[in-house]
């Protein structure tokens, strides 16, 4: 047998592909129109002259695939061999070359040194629900990789997650099972067998554990749990901006107000950062030059607030100097020029 025709057990790589295509390819090249007797006898002349041979193989494979040029160089002697004498008895150039002289195919949905059906029949290997190993070569061993969806021997079972939608001795179609599920008999979440992580049977059916309505949140003390289907998630209660060139990306979850928080927004604080004070649900600003206490001290300085904090500064009119507030040169200015003119001051 001339099987062995490398190191390695060889694919039926291109070759006899292109080689059928190089065969429709050349025959509409040169003689593309019309359709008088003069073309119709030159045509069936080049049809099956040597120039027209040494075209297909020049033609046969991409320069730059080497398997397939090695191939060809390497039988070119068969391909001549067809192209005058066997032509006409056996027009499949595919079966006649590769599968029968040079056997390093096989017919479709065979494998081996033999071509015998891989595993599920040569019809419809691996039942169409995967692929058989060596399929259409001499090498493999029939068995079969089956889709996500499949499994066993055959292809024929259902892989976890899926079932069964229809089944009879030669077909079987899988289908995802509901989320919940990890087994199921049918579509929906009252067909589990068994629950995923994450879900919990009930009286009927698998359903959501709320990992989050538990008194010790799972999440760390500065994130807030945050409920899904399946899962949860635990997120940052730090509001954090990026800005990057132009695009601003906004990692928020929790208020900048917060301490901690159960939710997005300044009503889910647990509790508020200092300058903010809890009211009515919410941290809101605490103003702290209303408080009873004065927070700005010194002479002519006036309390300004600000979110989560206050300034204190010196009074319109005055700046600060060595931390007193002193009148502005310009106010000074005004002062004594209003002192030089006491009567105008006194008859108003
Ligand atoms: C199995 O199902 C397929 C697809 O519906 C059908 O073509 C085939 O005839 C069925 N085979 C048998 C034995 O019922
Ligand atoms: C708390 O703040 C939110 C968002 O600013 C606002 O919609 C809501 O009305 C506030 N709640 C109270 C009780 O003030
Ligand atoms: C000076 O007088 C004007 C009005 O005549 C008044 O507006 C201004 O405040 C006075 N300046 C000072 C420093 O008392
Ligand atoms: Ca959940």
């Amino acid at each position: 047998m001339g099987r062995s025709l490398g190191a390695e057990p060889r694919r039926p790589a291109l070759a006899p592909l292109l080689l059928l295509l190089g065969l429709t390819d050349t025959a509409k090249k040169n003689f593309g129109g019309g359709n008088t007797a003069w073309e119709e006898k030159t045509l069936s002349k080049y049809e099956s002259s040597e120039i027209r041979l040494v075209e297909i193989i020049e033609n046969l494979c991409d320069s730059s695939n080497f398997e397939c040029n090695n191939m060809v160089e390497e039988h070119e002697e068969h391909i001549e061999t067809w192209w005058f004498k066997w032509k006409k008895k056996y027009p499949d150039l595919f079966k006649w070359f590769c599968i029968e002289t040079i056997e390093v195919c096989c017919p479709a949905g065979t494998h081996g040194p033999d071509c015998i059906a891989c595993h599920g029949g040569s019809e419809r290997p691996c039942h169409g629900n995967g692929h058989c190993d060596g399929d259409g070569t001499r090498s493999g061993d029939g068995s079969c990789s089956c889709k996500k969806e499949y499994k066993g021997e055959f292809c024929l079972e259902c892989s976890d997650g899926y079932y069964n939608s229809y089944r009879n001795d030669t077909h079987s179609v899988c289908t995802a099972c509901h989320d919940s599920c990890k087994t199921c008999t049918g579509a929906t979440n009252t067909d589990c067998k068994d629950c995923k992580e994450g879900w919990i049977r009930n009286e009927e059916a698998c359903v959501d554990v709320d990992e989050c309505a538990v008194e010790d949140s799972p999440c760390r003390t500065d994130q807030y749990c945050l409920n899904t289907d399946g899962s949860y998630s635990c997120k940052a209660c730090i509001y954090a901006i990026l800005k990057m060139i132009d695009l601003l990306f906004y990692f928020s979850a929790c208020d900048p107000s917060c301490l901690g928080c159960t939710g997005e927004g300044p009503s889910k604080c647990k509790s508020c950062i200092s300058g903010y004070e809890m009211k009515d649900e919410n941290c809101t600003d605490v103003d702290e030059c209303t408080l009873s206490e004065k927070m700005c001290i010194r002479e002519n300085e006036d309390c300004i607030n600000t979110p989560g904090a206050y300034k204190c500064a010196c009074s319109v009119g005055f700046q600060d100097s060595d931390g007193v507030c002193v009148p502005t040169v310009k106010a000074e200015e005004e002062m004594s020029a209003n002192a030089s003119l006491p009567n105008a001051h006194e008859d108003l």
